[in-house]
């Protein structure tokens, strides 16, 4: 019998596949087209945008992936100085192996696992790997530790044709298949809620928390899950008869500072799910910059602007796209003898404008221009903020405020048809280097 009326294709209630991504008719156990038992349904399913991604057994998991001999064995990765286990992979933790045990009582619990020495800077290599993956989705990637994130999927729907909940599905599988491990995703309205969320079917997990059921979920949790509440600070809680996260929803604002004072505001918001934390872009970088070595050495002023030019708008792409700002302008200049020269220079705010990098560069590059023959150029900034106090409207300097107007212009249309279909007065057709390098090295 055919159905008389089809529902419709993005009921949340419906749901999609995991597997396939194919979207649901209906509210059947499994796929209806691929047979998958992966079915991800829930009411806000398509309305929500904060995501939190986890790596399963993260060095357990590259350990595996680089030797496949390890697949099917229990894993431990640890030992090194101070003896303790660093992760176990799944089948190591059904014995009731954890992270952070010493590694003999790790053994005693499990005599047949196999243990592996740390080799951090491969999982330093792969976690960059997974980010530049998160990157690729948004640039509201706010990186937690070395095998997680948050990301704001908001307003993402037109670029990627698709939902911010199958975005997720999409990237889990994409980091399956492009880098051979497997991650977990958490999907809600904030950042508490996406964490927990993605901790709740490890591994190969995928949890909606909305924000309908927020308030009735976390009663039933214990007070451990609100960040902040640690082992001692839950014995605080425990002597006084508080564990469960409900009894705090009980509870009034003023009772809770009273007692445990600006925790206690946090308690007070967390436990009624409550959390306006943004996601922040990646500070942890120090400064953001890029260089170039030239085939010759340059001297003259003429032939270094262009390149200056192009070096300073590449940071302020860069900036941009990562949303956040810088409030020292450095130059690097290398001479052909190898000396380094580095100069700086601290705005009154911070810059993400190429005009401003390029302007602050540019009189730094002037005083050095003595003669020198120089055999790389760089330009950077450092003293990294947030974007949102970055280049205020300067009523005093019109002449700026209209380059920054400008520079919103050639933006948008670089990103329409590319960085090539503007040219600026200084990286056409002037001097030695009109056209600089094509590949300018980080
Ligand atoms: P986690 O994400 O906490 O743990 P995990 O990825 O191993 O397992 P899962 O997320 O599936 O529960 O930590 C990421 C890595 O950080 C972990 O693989 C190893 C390292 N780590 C330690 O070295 N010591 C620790 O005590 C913890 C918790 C993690
Ligand atoms: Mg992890
Ligand atoms: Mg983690």
């Amino acid at each position: 019998m055919f159905a008389v009326m089809a529902a419709p294709v993005n009921d949340p209630e419906h749901g999609f596949c995991r597997d396939c991504l194919t979207p649901q008719r209906s509210r059947a156990m499994r796929c209806e087209r691929c047979g998958s038992p992966r079915i991800v349904r829930h009411a806000e399913l398509y309305s929500l945008h904060l995501a939190h991604i986890d790596c399963d057994a993260f060095y357990a998991a590259v350990e595996k992936r680089d030797n496949p001999a390890l697949r099917d064995k229990p894993v431990i990765v640890g030992g090194g100085k101070r003896g303790v286990v660093s992760t176990a992979c799944y089948i190591a933790r059904i014995h009731g192996v954890r992270s952070a045990m010493p590694m003999f009582k790790a053994l005693e619990a499990c005599p047949e696992a196999i243990v592996v020495k740390p080799d951090m800077e491969k999982y330093v290599r792969v976690g960059r790997e997974v980010r530049a993956m998160m990157l690729a989705l948004t640039p509201l990637v706010e990186p937690i530790s070395i095998d997680e994130a948050f990301l704001d999927l908001a307003g993402t729907e037109k670029l990627h044709g698709l939902p911010p909940a199958l975005v997720l599905a999409r990237f889990a599988q994409a980091v399956e298949k492009e880098i051979g491990i497997t991650v977990s995703a958490g999907l809600s309205y904030c950042k508490f809620l996406a964490k927990i969320a993605s901790d709740f079917r490890k591994p190969r997990g995928y949890a909606v928390i909305g924000e309908e059921e927020a308030v009735s979920f976390l009663a039933e949790q214990p007070v451990t899950m609100i960040w902040g509440v640690g082992k001692a600070f839950a014995e605080v809680l425990a002597r006084d008869g508080i564990r469960m996260i409900g009894q705090l929803q009980k509870m009034e604002r003023s009772d809770l500072m009273g007692r445990y004072g600006v925790m206690g505001d946090r308690l007070y918001r967390l436990s009624r799910g409550e959390d306006d934390r943004r996601v922040h872009p990646d500070h942890d970088a120090k400064s953001v910059s890029a260089e170039t070595t030239f085939d010759t050495d340059i001297a003259k002023m003429d032939d270094l602007l262009p390149v200056l030019r192009a070096l300073s708008e590449k940071v302020s792409a860069r900036l941009k796209k990562a949303g956040i700002a810088g409030r020292t302008v450095v130059l690097k200049l290398k001479s052909q003898d190898f000396k380094l020269r580095t100069r700086n220079r601290q705005l009154a705010d911070p810059t993400r404008l190429a005009d401003r990098i390029f302007s602050t560069g540019l009189d730094l590059l002037r005083r050095e221009a003595d003669g020198t023959r120089y055999r790389l150029l760089g330009i950077g900034v450092s003293d990294l903020s947030d974007d949102e106090k970055a280049d205020p409207p300067d009523l005093v300097d019109l002449q700026s405020r209209k380059r920054a107007l400008a520079e919103g212009a050639i933006d948008t249309l670089r990103d329409k048809f590319g960085r090539k279909a503007v040219e600026t007065g200084y990286t056409f057709g002037k001097g030695r280097n009109a056209h600089p390098p094509e590949h300018l090295d980080d």
